[in-house]
């Protein structure tokens, strides 16, 4: 209690906590206390609405030059089990999507030396001109930065002709976790984290929203846990382009470095609730919404992180690759129904969103 109290009273002078006060929650054993002064916060900033989203998840590739330590997802070129959609494939997803009333289709792959630059500007335009009315979510700063280095193109280009296209926003990912000691061993072969949020901060200036996420829970220590969220809320202040930020629980199987063994159990339910309670306190007044992604939280610590900071579930989601590749066992799909369920039985008010946080409907 005595280490935590000058960060309450900071709480409760409506103070930004600053990289010790961070240093400090890592350490502390306090969860219940950490949670009460995050739920304290939320309720305070975002009050007791609950956000989802009427989304399908596309992969569109999983082929990859990157070669990400934690990722089991991916598959080298020529190597079985490698697949790429065609537009057509994809287009058929999205049409099942529609009818299933998605309001966004968040689409991510990985880094494809075999795909154009013409290809992600079609697949956008096409899916624009079919569903105008469906946000397209689509590509992470990290394939962005790709894109702008196997065309030639800077980063700012890549992005003008995707929002030219139909692109709405970018979803979170490829953030990881930027401190570059940690960064080198868990992805050598990615941008940096610099790299990353300059892609994000372009982003921004041109008005394409985005989110940000953090994977936790592997190799990382406290230090890069508080060091990654205070570079996400330096670039905020600059841009206010992050609608939410994402801590994402680590899943370990079929990944290099469980193979390795450099890690072997995963992050344990007190890590994944203690982390979403820091990020709502760090970033409080800088990212509104703390999402815990109910895919790879699991759905019944998603339901109670809505008790230690969260404020958003994610979505419907209808296909998940990624988690499930690394040992996710959460079922790909969840009905809204489902979701409103989950909320309100946490005592909490379901709001449908759209992809930009405007209300669609308050359940
Ligand atoms: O960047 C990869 C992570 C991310 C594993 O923006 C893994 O709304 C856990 O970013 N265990 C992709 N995580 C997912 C993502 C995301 C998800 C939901 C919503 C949004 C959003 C973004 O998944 C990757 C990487 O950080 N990842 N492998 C793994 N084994």
């Amino acid at each position: 209690m005595d280490e935590l109290s000058p960060i309450i009273e900071k709480v409760q002078a409506g103070e930004h906590l600053d990289f010790e006060d961070g240093m400090i929650l890592m350490s502390s054993r306090n969860l219940s206390l950490i949670g009460s002064l995050a739920d304290h916060v939320r309720k305070t900033t975002v009050g007791d609405r609950v956000m989802f989203v009427t989304n399908c998840h596309i992969n569109y590739t999983n082929v990859c030059i990157s070669k990400c330590k934690f990722c089991a997802y991916f598959r080298e070129e020529g190597q079985k089990g490698g697949f790429t959609l065609t537009i057509d494939e994809i287009m058929e997803k999205a049409e099942n999507a529609s009818k299933m009333g998605a309001t966004e289709l968040h689409i991510v792959g990985s880094l494809n030396p075999k795909l154009p630059f013409e290809y992600y500007e079609e697949l956008l335009l096409r899916l624009h001109e079919k569903y105008p009315a469906i946000s397209l979510k689509a590509f992470t700063a990290v394939e962005i930065a790709h894109l702008a280095d196997t065309t030639g193109m800077s980063a700012k280009e890549v992005l003008m002709r995707l929002k030219r296209a139909g692109l709405t926003g970018l979803p979170g990912g490829g953030g990881e976790i930027f401190n570059e000691v940690t960064r080198k061993k868990v992805c050598p072969d990615k941008i940096s984290g610099d790299r990353w949020l300059e892609v994000m901060e372009t982003a921004h200036g041109l008005g394409i929203k985005s989110n940000a996420t953090m994977l936790y829970g592997h190799i990382e220590t406290d230090l890069d846990i508080v060091d990654h969220i205070l570079r996400i809320r330096k670039t905020q202040e600059k841009t206010h382009g992050f609608q939410a930020f994402i801590p994402l629980k680590f899943h370990p199987d079929n990944t290099e470095l469980q193979k390795n063994g450099l890690v072997k159990f995963g992050p344990t339910g007190y890590d994944d609730l203690k982390i979403i309670a820091i990020s709502r306190l760090l970033l409080n007044g800088y990212v509104n919404n703390i999402k815990t992604y109910w895919v790879m939280a699991g759905e019944k610590m998603a339901q109670i992180a809505l008790h230690f900071g969260a404020n958003d579930i994610d979505g419907t989601v209808m296909e998940e690759r990624i988690t499930h590749a690394a040992g996710g066992a959460t079922p790909e799909f969840m009905p809204k129904e489902r979701l409103i369920h989950l909320i309100r039985n946490a005592g909490r008010m379901p709001v449908e969103r759209t992809t930009n946080y405007e209300v669609i409907r308050e359940y």
